[in-house]
């Protein structure tokens, strides 16, 4: 019997998932429109096709599924952040780094915080792409405004210190109390609320002739979600759908090609940047409004995990794509030319990404009886006997051209950067460090949950699995 009215931290991840929605659908009511379409879009599939489009994940999870996207300034932000999410059981997953992703000037370094284990992950799969301003980064930022950026970003606190401390007990206790977990995410929640504070025109506008990524985070007094993004099992209909509202969405659908085979990875578009009212203040004194165009609305459809070796595929495939188009008459877009390069390169069935080691499943144990009295079996027999089933793992994360691309289809301009100077190292090793805490590799996670599946199933059929292909 338990009388605790404790609360988990997936409840509180759930919580707060709901809460930054309630806040952000606020501030940027077109995110509304784009919830409600997406929402139409996933019942109107789910009506036409049944069970199978629920096979990337049930329409209960997709439904209240969203990643959000946040960006600080500094080591000590990055850290606090960390120990913020941490209490919603969100670790810091992946690094990627999009200042050599993109042509214009994007110069973070980001990572994305989410749930690790499947069964967290079918709770509440909230995920927070979180980007680090590279403010020592020689190629965008000289010394002095390196300085600046420091000391400005220094100044500031975005994280109080009883925020910071309830969420350090949230994750050691791994519950809290319900007044406290009110709290908790009172404070959480208010942390990534617009500021009304005016903004210094001049060190803004010096920024943003920088990158305008770099005046969102460097140029203002605290830090605000940029979008948050919710899951849909359709993109080209939702994509259909916004434009015929009158939605000027960016020009093409990041990623993969639609195309007759199974969806891989993930695929993203958003809406452009909309003008924001904020106050200034101009170098006479005086505050004035004005706007800025910082934050957008974007949505994502989710695919299967790929391999390594899935991976390697799908970047020689982007390159083939890359290299075909520049070559292509006037007027082919990118999707026409990747639909063919994916035909030719990719199978068209889970089956077959699952046998050639491309893509990640979990094996489940279906019909037993082929396999009975056998020492050994290999992968591709018990497939083929039914034995095993193929299930497909979702990709949980992120990709580092696509983000580049969505940074950068909202950029009004390019910004400036000097290619002659040398970039600050980072890798995911250097940002752990930052982080204070492991980075966990994304493909890691995806092979051990397979590989405890397969485990899983040889003791149920009682005999060994040979012949796998990854
Ligand atoms: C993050 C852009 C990346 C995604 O979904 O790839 C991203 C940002 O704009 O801060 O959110
Ligand atoms: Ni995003």
């Amino acid at each position: 019997m338990t009388t605790t009215t404790k609360l988990q931290l997936w409840e509180l991840r759930a919580e707060f998932a709901l809460r930054l929605a309630t806040l952000y659908g606020k501030e940027v009511p077109a995110y509304n429109t784009l919830v409600d379409v997406s929402r139409e879009v996933n019942e109107d599939l789910i009506r036409k096709n049944g069970e199978d489009a629920e096979r990337l994940g049930s329409i209960h999870r997709v439904t209240a599924e969203r990643h959000g996207a946040i960006r600080v300034g500094s080591a000590r932000e990055l850290a606090q952040v960390a120990r913020v999410f941490a209490a919603f059981g969100m670790y810091p997953v992946g690094f990627y780094d999009l200042r050599d992703a993109s042509k214009s000037s994007v110069p973070v370094v980001s990572t994305a915080f989410r749930p690790i284990d499947a069964a967290e992950l079918a709770r509440n799969p909230f995920r927070v792409f979180t980007s680090m301003l590279a403010h020592d980064d020689r190629r965008f930022f000289d010394e002095e405004t390196e300085k600046q950026l420091e000391s400005f970003i220094g100044a500031r606190t975005l994280f109080s210190e009883e925020l910071l401390e309830l969420a350090d007990k949230a994750s050691a206790e791994k519950e809290l109390s319900e007044a406290e977990a009110a709290r908790l995410l009172d404070l959480a929640t208010t942390a990534f609320e617009l500021s009304q504070e005016p903004v210094d025109h001049d060190w803004y506008f010096k920024l943003e002739r920088i990158s305008a990524v770099a005046a969102d985070i460097g140029g203002v007094p605290s830090t605000h979600i940029n979008h948050l993004t919710p899951r849909v099992l359709d993109i080209d209909d939702l994509y259909a759908r916004m434009e015929a509202r009158g939605i000027a969405m960016i020009d093409e659908i990041q990623g993969p090609p639609n195309w007759e085979g199974p969806d891989i990875l993930l695929r993203q578009t958003s809406f452009r940047a909309l003008a924001e009212e904020r106050s200034f203040r101009h170098s006479d004194g005086e505050v004035r409004p004005g706007s800025l165009r910082v934050r957008f609305g974007e949505v994502e459809q989710r695919g299967i995990a790929l391999t390594e070796r899935g991976r390697d595929v799908y970047d020689r495939m982007v390159a083939e794509v890359d290299s075909l188009l520049a070559a292509a008459p006037a007027g082919t877009t990118r999707i026409d030319v990747a639909t063919e390069v994916w035909r030719k390169n990719l199978p068209n069935t889970e089956r077959e990404l699952a046998l050639q080691g491309l893509a990640f499943f979990t094996y489940r144990v279906a019909n037993p009886g082929p396999a009975s009295g056998r020492e050994s079996a290999s992968l591709r027999e018990l497939v083929d006997a039914g034995s095993l089933v193929p299930e497909p793992i979702v990709y949980e994360d992120f990709l580092p051209r696509s983000a580049a691309g969505i940074f950068q289809s909202n950029l009004t301009d390019d910004g400036s950067r000097d290619d002659k100077q040398l970039g600050t190292p980072y890798d995911i090793n250097r940002l752990s460090e930052v982080l204070g805490s492991r980075i966990f590799d994304p493909t890691e996670l995806y092979a051990a949950q397979q590989a405890a599946s397969l485990a899983a199933a040889e003791g149920q059929l009682n005999l060994t699995i040979t012949d796998r292909p990854f």
